[in-house]
């Protein structure tokens, strides 16, 4: 007998003796043959045993037809038998006469989730809800994107960091920042890789990435927000502006939904009814003011007129955007001072607006980026400006005091980029482990 073969391998096999491992999708034990359909990480096959009856036509309890009889769904099984080619079996064109049964693992038969349990109740068993082939496919398809990211990044000279995610001091605002007991004081959980991919370019790295967690004590319950998320960032030095960020950026999501869109298409086409697409360059760019005028001649405002667009104005932004570009893709650029961090450069001759962006994709805001301050004394000012103490952020000032390039580089919320691309609810399904407000367990 060979060795395990992947379900999705079968089918290249000639008919013959054959060895499968996975766990049980559903049985239907009837009089006269009973069919197992069996799953593992790669697909599903159908297994099939005819049943043995004796001469006065009665069934026999012989093996494997008892064990069979006896499997529960989820319980994981090793089994042995012929595959056989036969284009009448709706699965595939093929199943497995069996041969023998043997039962690794046995699963509680109720099981406690079912396809119309809610998404709680799927995240509170999210092992077993993982097994489904669209969850399955979710991860496959994040491990491909961030593939693609990293091979980009490694082509173009890019060193890899890892920053620490135990902190002094804020790394984003003073809001949403876990405070955690440190020996005899206290640490902050990095909210962002901010200030130490800044002190790379300081340190002579030219360009840099990573891709880490990131925590937020943010406690709302929207589709969109976790307490801890994966953030891929990256970094560069001599910049002219935050053009040449928006540039790199485009660059990066072309190089990760084409290999996406390569690799798992035809699937998420098949599973997920969507079309992954492959964005156009330049993707659209609009300043974020002519936008919320765009979005008022639509019929919606933004509430207040300095703040940030809100979710509502992004779907509004994103939906004339793709009416008239055809795009899924747009830059809203040149945010107000007033909104931004003190680290944003602000527009040459106008101290009102930074040289930074935020990127919206079908809708929903995935990155923030911008070109920084590197002038130490305009720094300062910046943060004294927004009521920061330069005391408490002098590790990081020092960075820009004994020289540093100009700079600049973006933050992107990974599982927002699955939802968006997805077309989910909520990046929950998306998350592999979500963490919320109420949500420390599994
Ligand atoms: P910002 O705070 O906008 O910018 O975060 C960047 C991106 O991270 C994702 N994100 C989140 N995802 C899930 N849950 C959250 N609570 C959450 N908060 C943020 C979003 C967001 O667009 N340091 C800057 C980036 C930079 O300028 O380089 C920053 O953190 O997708």
């Amino acid at each position: 007998m060979t060795g395990r073969v992947l379900i999705k391998d079968l089918s290249a096999l000639d008919d013959g003796p054959v060895s499968v491992s996975g766990w049980v999708d559903t049985v239907r034990d009837q009089k006269k043959v009973q069919f197992v359909v069996l799953r593992d990480e790669s697909g599903a096959v159908q297994l099939v045993n005819p049943r043995t009856t004796g001469d006065d036509g009665v069934v026999i309890a012989d093996e494997p037809a008892t064990t069979i009889s006896g499997l529960s769904q989820g319980s994981f099984i090793t089994v042995t038998g012929d595959l056989k080619h036969d284009e009448r079996v709706k699965l595939g064109g093929i199943e497995v006469k069996l041969a023998t049964v043997d039962v690794l693992s046995h699963a509680i038969p109720e099981t406690p989730i079912a396809a119309d349990s809610s998404l709680d109740k799927r995240m509170d068993w999210r092992f077993l809800d993982l097994r489904n082939p669209k969850q399955n496919l979710i991860f496959r398809i994040q491990t491909t994107f961030e593939h693609a990211l990293r091979t980009y990044w490694i082509e173009h000279d890019f060193i890899e960091i890892h920053t620490p995610k135990l902190m002094a001091s804020a790394s984003e605002s003073r809001a949403e920042l876990f405070e955690v007991e440190y020996f005899d004081t206290k640490a902050y959980l990095a909210q962002s890789p901010q200030f130490f991919k800044q002190m790379a370019q300081s340190a002579g790295f030219g360009k840099i990435f990573e891709v880490g967690p990131a925590f937020r004590a943010d406690p709302s319950f929207t589709s969109r927000h976790s307490t801890e998320f994966t953030s891929i960032d990256s970094e560069i030095s001599w910049i002219d502006s935050h053009e040449d960020v928006m540039k790199l950026h485009e660059e990066l999501m072309v190089a990760g939904f084409s290999a996406v869109k390569e690799k798992h298409g035809d699937e998420v086409k098949a599973l997920f009814d969507v079309e992954v697409t492959v964005p156009t360059t330049p993707f659209p760019r609009i300043p974020l003011a002519e936008a919320k005028e765009i979005v008022k001649e639509r019929g919606y405002e933004v509430p207040r007129d300095d703040d940030d667009m809100d979710p509502e104005g992004e779907r509004q932004i994103a939906a004339y955007v793709l009416e008239k570009y055809g795009h899924e893709f747009v830059f809203l650029t040149d945010y107000a001072s007033s909104i931004r961090p003190f680290y944003h450069m602000r527009h040459d001759g106008d101290a009102g607006l930074t040289n930074s962006y935020d990127l919206i994709y079908n809708g929903t805001e995935i990155s923030t980026g911008a070109q920084r301050e590197h002038r130490i004394d305009v720094l300062v000012e910046q943060a004294k400006e927004k009521g920061l103490e330069p005391e408490e952020l002098d590790f990081y000032l020092d960075f820009f005091r004994y020289g540093v390039p100009s700079h600049g580089g973006f933050g992107m919320g990974l599982a927002r980029v699955l939802m968006l691309m997805l077309h989910q609810a909520s990046i929950r399904e998306v998350t592999y482990l979500f963490r919320g407000p109420t949500r420390l367990l599994p």
